[in-house]
């Protein structure tokens, strides 16, 4: 096997690029990927301040790597979420990278900063725990962009990723979910901007990406994972590739260039001025956030928390 680019030997095959590359020139082909979803997408510009979600997996740590490899202003956020182990470990590896190369990792914990855990929410609320996780996330990341002033939001979402959601959110023509699954959301009042830098890499490049590179990730999924449809989606959109080699980018990209436009567009609702979705914003009259209502959903939550443990 030689490399595609310099025919010295390779160390990875990507069949759907029907190209094998040497250590230099695969860590090279990551960095042209992302480089090319920025721009094809207009993710943002270099002078843009980024703030990278940071969980300690392999797909947060290879951005935030290639982000500051590439000479980008890119600090990172890690949001402890108390699920046992998991966190404690996720945690671990957030900080270690961060620490060796001096780069600035805020972090949030669920417990000690808001009161409670994804457990704990997940019980008071009945619902998967998924559902107060992701909810969190999203209050807690807008926050930290808003309150610390950065420009850009970025997650680590790869291209099965998308494909998988993609997928899910098809076979139940889920239109409000369609509408929104672009690579980019623009900024809108109090939210900042959010973008996925990795979608033109899938999820086995990301973690050959943190073995060449020498990044220690967390193997381990999060436990609350096991089972979900999103793994299932996944298995078999790879059940596909195995098949038919590029048929996740396929799936994705020529949605994004030939169907999303068919469900609408979010890009009005999500302009950063002078619409109406932003006009009937209000502020938390807890925490301050942009909320629709005069509790928003995050604070509701930790409220539904607290009167269930009394
Ligand atoms: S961390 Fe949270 Fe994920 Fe765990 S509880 Fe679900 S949403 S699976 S990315
Ligand atoms: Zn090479
Ligand atoms: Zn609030």
């Amino acid at each position: 096997m030689k490399c595609r680019v310099c025919r010295g030997p390779a160390v990875i095959d990507i069949r759907r690029h029907n190209a094998n590359f040497c250590v230099d020139h695969f860590v090279r082909h990551c960095g042209q990927q992302m480089e090319r979803a920025i721009s094809d997408f207009s993710m943002f510009e270099r002078e843009d301040s980024l703030l990278v979600a940071v969980s300690g997996g392999k797909d947060s740590l290879a951005i935030w790597d290639m982000l500051v490899e590439a000479g980008y202003q890119a600090d990172g956020l890690y949001i402890g979420l108390g699920i046992g182990d998991y966190s404690d470990h996720s945690g671990a590896y957030a900080r270690a990278f961060a620490e060796q190369r001096s780069l600035v990792l805020h972090e949030v914990d669920l417990e000690r900063d808001h009161g409670f855990t994804v457990e704990q929410a997940s019980t008071a609320t009945g619902r998967v725990p998924c559902s107060a996780c992701g909810l969190s996330k999203r209050h807690i990341f807008d926050a930290v962009a808003l309150e610390k002033g950065y420009d850009v939001l970025i997650t680590g979402h790869n291209l099965d990723d998308e494909a998988a959601v993609l997928y899910g959110n098809t076979m139940r023509w889920n239109v409000e979910y369609l509408r929104r699954q672009r690579p980019v959301l623009p900024a809108r009042n109090g939210f900042p901007r959010k973008v996925k830098p990795l979608v033109r890499l899938g999820e086995r490049e990301t973690a050959a990406y943190c073995v060449v590179r020498g990044i220690d990730y967390l193997v381990e999924e999060c436990p609350m994972a096991a089972g979900n449809s999103h793994l299932q989606y996944k298995e078999i959109l790879n059940q596909m590739e195995l098949e038919s080699p590029g048929s996740k980018s396929v799936f994705y990209f020529n949605f994004l260039r030939n169907a999303a436009e068919v469900f609408g567009s979010d890009t009005t609702a999500e302009s950063s001025e002078g619409n109406q979705e932003v006009m009937t914003l209000s502020a938390c009259e807890s925490c301050g956030s942009p909320s629709s209502n005069d509790i928003c959903a995050f604070c509701r939550l930790g409220e539904r928390v607290k009167a269930e443990s009394r």
